[in-house]
């Protein structure tokens, strides 16, 4: 039965039920009842495999095709009505030309299938800041990520009653065809097709197109932000907390970062981390003047190679119950899954990602292809489960955010952490961030690109008004403003280790952050930005000395210099859209290099 009575909403369906015939149509109330019936159906039919109850109780696992492990950004388009208006980092079509084609790849596809109808809402129920969808999909797998990672069911439809604001997201499977796949944002239509796919961010549609691309477009158009950002919560010894929205590239640390535990002696007296959230932050200015961020997801999307009880204890917990792995090892002697950098026990009775035995004799560290779980492979948990969840999270007014971070993966250049000269120097950062690829997408791994505010992949217009955008929100927030950062924990020694131990021990960062806000910590003055005196980066029992951490702290002028004349290059594309004020910031790099 349907769970409302908008117009708008049913029109939809109707319309879209006469486009793929399903053989049925239910709608998603949310209810335990429901989504226990639907894992059942999963495990008959394959889709789904029952983890160990004991182990993990209520988690299964669940393998794609082997050509569908992550986003495909060069099937990724942005069909704004003029070309101009996606920009020069998106890939553009008609709007009208890709919905005829999409329609013609979608058409019947539901036949002998049956059309979940999801409704869902991005941040908590009737938050102001909150904002309705509903997705339609021919998957399990969709509806049962969607019920961790989004609020769904029958309260989203109250609260949206007869509005007409709400976003149209329609997911085919299709035939899972690689040559067809396609993942299209509609920004002028609050629309989102996405056909031929099964795989996390291209069909959960809550997520990076609707709270990113679709997000950012009306973001704009509104006056708020959408961000790839995690947020955190610092809690000091006298029991202050103060937050933190910080943007790394996908698969970079921000559920890392948000989950982060201070290192025992900061422990000891009495420092925290409370996670708000781990990948995207929608953030508006409040009464107040300052500027407020929620968490517009439920549940965490998070990488699982290289989480461990060292290096993310508490996105590990979160795994360990209601919990859907996506191409992650099947380890049949006990029922339960591994992937590389869990353990050092190599399971020996294993089923790999691909669904074929695994033998880990030949595993071999730097040949990912005899690895048993996919580089990216991932959990899906619901943040309930963390132990380290923010009392703030599921209450709709957001937190006010001290302290916004850029950061990347950058071997050499980028010091362990500055602080921009003010908001527009800080939007100049963002606007030139550069990052190592990784395995969240499709593509070449390790070659460093520029993607401006972790946003590349996820900016649903021009990204030069995109710029000015941020420029703008700086002006409404005046001295209230966050401050800017950027910081960088993967520079490498001559041997390509990391030299900063990173993880737990990126609150000592954190730390010099949260006093540069309140004006309690000193810095040197360089041609970038504002950097650690040595001795204000607290080294206490870490195997590091001070001549170390002087080295990720150095500024290189050569370096520097030839970055400035790459930023430059990326700039060119934006045209006459990169706002003055960002050429203004390059320029005033470059006389700084010069002195
Ligand atoms: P998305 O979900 O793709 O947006 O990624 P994310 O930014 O949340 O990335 P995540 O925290 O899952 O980290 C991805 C990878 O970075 C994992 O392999 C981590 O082990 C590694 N990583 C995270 N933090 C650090 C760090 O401080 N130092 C080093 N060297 N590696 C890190
Ligand atoms: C990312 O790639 O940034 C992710 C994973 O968070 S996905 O949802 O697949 O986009
Ligand atoms: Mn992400």
């Amino acid at each position: 039965m349907a769970l409302t009575t908008n117009k708008s909403i049913l029109d939809w369906i109707d319309e879209k039920v006469e486009l793929v015939k399903p053989d049925k149509v239910v709608w998603i109330d949310g209810s335990e009842e429901q989504l226990d019936a639907l894992r059942k159906e999963a495990v008959e039919t394959g889709e789904m495999i029952k983890l160990n109850e004991e182990k993990l109780p209520g988690c299964y696992l669940h393998r794609t095709q082997p050509n569908d492990v992550a986003r495909v950004e060069d099937r990724t388009f942005i069909c704004s009505k003029k070309e101009e208006d996606a920009g020069p980092t998106n890939h553009w079509c008609d709007p009208d030309e890709m919905y005829k084609k999409l329609y013609d790849i979608a058409r019947d596809s539901y036949k002998g299938r049956t059309m979940y109808v999801i409704p869902f809402s991005m941040g908590p129920i009737g938050s102001p800041l909150a904002k309705v969808g509903v997705e339609l999909t021919d998957s399990i797998y969709v509806v049962l990520n969607m019920a961790i990672m989004t609020r769904v069911g029958k309260a989203v439809m109250d609260v949206l009653g007869d509005s007409n604001d709400w976003v149209r997201g329609f997911h085919a499977k299709c035939d899972v065809d690689p040559e067809k796949r396609y993942i299209c944002q509609f920004p002028e239509d609050n629309a989102i097709i996405s056909v031929n796919s099964a795989y996390g961010g291209n069909v959960l549609l809550g997520k990076k197109c609707f709270a990113l691309r679709i997000a950012s477009y009306q973001g704009w158009k509104e006056g708020w932000m959408a961000e790839h950002m995690l947020i955190l919560g610092l809690q000091n010894p006298k029991g202050e907390v103060k937050y933190i929205a910080a943007a790394f590239p996908s698969a970079c640390g921000k559920t890392n970062l948000a989950m982060l535990i201070p290192p025992k002696y900061l422990r000891d007296k009495g420092y925290k981390i409370w996670t708000v959230g781990d990948d995207i932050s929608w953030m508006r200015i409040g009464k107040d003047g300052r500027l407020y961020a929620i968490n517009p997801e439920n549940g965490f999307f998070g990488v699982a190679p290289g989480t461990n009880e060292k290096s993310n204890f508490n996105a590990l917990e979160s795994t360990k119950k209601g919990t859907i792995f996506t191409n992650v090892l099947h380890n049949l002697d006990d029922n339960t899954v591994w992937w590389e950098g869990l353990n050092k026990d190599l399971p020996t009775n294993a089923i790999d990602w691909k669904g074929q035995p695994w033998d880990a004799s030949k595993f071999v560290k730097a040949d990912k292809s005899t690895y048993g779980a996919h580089p990216n492979s991932r959990f899906t948990a619901p943040a309930k489960n963390c132990p380290c969840i923010s009392p703030e999270f599921d209450k709709g007014e957001g937190v006010p955010i001290s302290a916004i971070v850029f950061g990347g993966r950058r071997a050499k250049c980028a010091p362990l952490v500055y602080q921009s000269k003010s908001w527009e120097n800080g939007v100049f950062v963002g606007s030139a961030m550069a990052s190592e690829t990784t395995a969240a997408a499709a593509g070449a791994v390790g070659v460093v690109r520029r993607d401006p505010m972790a946003m590349l992949p996820f900016c649903g217009y021009h990204m030069g008004d995109y710029f000015q955008h941020w420029l703008d929100m700086g002006k409404k927030l005046g001295d209230k403003a966050p401050k800017i950062f950027n910081v960088n924990w993967f520079r490498t020694d001559d041997e390509g280790n990391f030299i900063w131990p990173g993880f737990g021990d990126n609150m000592r960062v954190l730390n010099w952050i949260i006093d540069r806000c309140e004006g309690k910590a000193d810095a040197t003055e360089t041609a970038i930005g504002y950097v650690p005196k040595p001795e204000d980066i607290d080294l206490t029992d870490l195997d590091m000395d001070i001549d170390t951490l002087k080295d990720i702290l150095t500024v290189d002028k050569d370096t520097w210099t030839k970055e400035a004349a790459e930023i430059e290059e990326h700039y060119k594309k934006f045209g006459d859209r990169l706002p003055q004020e960002i050429r203004n910031q390059l320029e005033t790099l470059k006389a700084n290099l010069e002195k």
